[in-house]
């Protein structure tokens, strides 16, 4: 679009707004006191997963520090992130869920 004044143009868009969101990874990151049943029940409440695969997920944080729980848009990734820490605390556990950017 161009300026306001006399002999002014205005350009409107042909092209189809195609843009796909930006995705963000939520992580779960290891600490020395939330009991191991409990990250496997987080993963199967808030992230969907089958046992076999929370265990998978919950092992591969204890031995690593972090991991990957699931690949969200913006507002998703950021409800889980509430949700799994809104739990936590309520159950009195230090687990920490966090969001990056891909
Ligand atoms: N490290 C915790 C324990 O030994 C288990 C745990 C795993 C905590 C994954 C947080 C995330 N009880």
């Amino acid at each position: 679009r161009k300026g306001d004044g006399p002999g002014t143009s205005v350009i409107t868009r042909t092209k189809p707004q195609t843009k796909r969101p930006s995705l963000y990874r939520v992580l779960l990151l290891n600490d020395d006191y939330t009991p191991m049943e409990f990250v496997v029940h987080v993963l199967e409440r808030f992230f969907s997963k089958n046992r076999d695969e929370a265990n998978r997920i919950m092992l591969h944080v204890h031995h690593h520090g972090v991991g990957e729980c699931g690949v969200f848009t913006y507002e998703v990734a950021e409800t889980k992130v509430t949700q799994v820490m809104d739990f936590a605390r309520k159950h009195q556990h230090p687990l920490q869920c966090v969001m990056e950017k891909k």
